[in-house]
């Protein structure tokens, strides 16, 4: 996502946040984020390119090798996540980091800022595709502009919606998706968005491991404290569940959603634009609500 996206993640979450991690959250941003998750969501791409930052490029995305051109979406760790990591092992990184006592202020703040932007990148379907580098290498237009398909969903689709629907106020846009969670359309929903179940999986499996962002946290903590340096080695240990389902519901989109277009068709006005502004809110509004959850068990042990 672009910025206004990842600052409606972080606004989102920062309104489900529980006490300890509310906490947490203001006092570990402070003054320079406005104590705000909203604030500091954007943190992660204002680095990306900096020499200090490069090696932190690939951890915005999953390359999924699916083809969505021929309707077969999906999302596999160990094929798509490579051995220099990818989003799934980064929010493994980091979670497990802003939970280490031990590591210092600025370094837990480093790794909440990291959560709060990967969280909201898992959700955008060109971010675990790696057909034509997640769409960047498409040309497309938006709104008579030309720009390629992935700056489209990051930032195209989204101004454009905001414009035409919410004077471009993000506050009203954040404030329309917290009512929708809390009393709206997707006030029946939150439950299954913070279940981990993959309604693509087999029924068999689903019943068999019930995964759950308890179940992943304590896991993940649990194999921190393990390790003698509180580093994580992941590489032979199973990959969390949540986060991995995230990435295969955010997927499924570039199968119904973001690649069947007519190639010229302007993508922020008419059908394709009305197709994608209910995805793009419904993954936006869900990826912060998952914020919120992943941070209240993390400080609260409890969603
Ligand atoms: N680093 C990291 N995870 C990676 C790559 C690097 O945490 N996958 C950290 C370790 C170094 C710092 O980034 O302290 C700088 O890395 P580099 O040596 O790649 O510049
Ligand atoms: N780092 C990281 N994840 C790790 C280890 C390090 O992101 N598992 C990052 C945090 C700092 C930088 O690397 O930005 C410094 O790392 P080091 O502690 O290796 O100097
Ligand atoms: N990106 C992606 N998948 C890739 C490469 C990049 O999702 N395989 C994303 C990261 C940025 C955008 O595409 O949001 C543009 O990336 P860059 O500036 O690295 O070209
Ligand atoms: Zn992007
Ligand atoms: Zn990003």
């Amino acid at each position: 996502w672009g910025n206004l996206g990842h600052e409606t993640v972080g606004y989102i979450a920062q309104e489900f946040l529980l006490p300890n991690a509310l906490s947490f959250v203001q006092s570990s941003l402070g003054s320079t984020y406005n104590q705000s998750l909203g604030n500091a969501a954007t943190w992660a791409d204002s680095v990306r390119y900096e020499t200090a930052y490069r090696w932190s490029a690939p951890y915005h995305f999953v390359d999924a090798e699916d083809e969505p051109l021929q309707g077969s979406c999906s999302v596999q760790e160990t094929r798509d996540c490579g051995d220099g990591g990818c989003i799934l092992t980064a929010i493994a990184n980091y979670t497990s980091r802003v939970s280490q006592t031990s590591l210092s202020a600025s370094q837990r703040q480093e790794a909440l800022k990291f959560i709060d932007h990967f969280l909201g990148d898992i959700g955008q379907p060109l971010h675990v595709e790696a057909y034509e580098v997640g769409g960047n290498d498409i040309d497309a237009v938006c709104a008579g502009k030309s720009t390629n398909l992935h700056a489209a969903w990051d930032t195209g689709i989204l101004t454009t919606s905001l414009s035409a629907t919410y004077s471009s106020s993000l506050t009203s846009y954040v404030s329309a998706l917290v009512k929708r969670i809390k009393s709206g359309s997707y006030k029946s929903l939150t439950d299954e968005w913070l279940s981990c179940t993959s309604t693509t999986q087999p029924a068999s499996r689903r019943g068999l491991s019930t995964p759950s962002i308890e179940g992943d946290i304590k896991r993940l903590l649990y194999e921190t404290q393990e390790s003698e340096d509180g580093l994580l080695r992941r590489a032979s240990i199973t990959p969390l569940a949540c986060p991995l389902v995230w990435a295969r519901e955010a997927n499924a989109y570039d199968c119904s959603t973001v690649f069947p277009y007519t190639s010229g068709d302007d993508l922020c006005t008419g059908s394709y634009f009305d197709a994608a502004v209910p995805v793009i809110d419904l993954q936006l509004a869900k990826q912060g609500y998952r914020l919120a959850a992943w941070l209240n068990v993390i400080f609260d042990g409890e969603t």
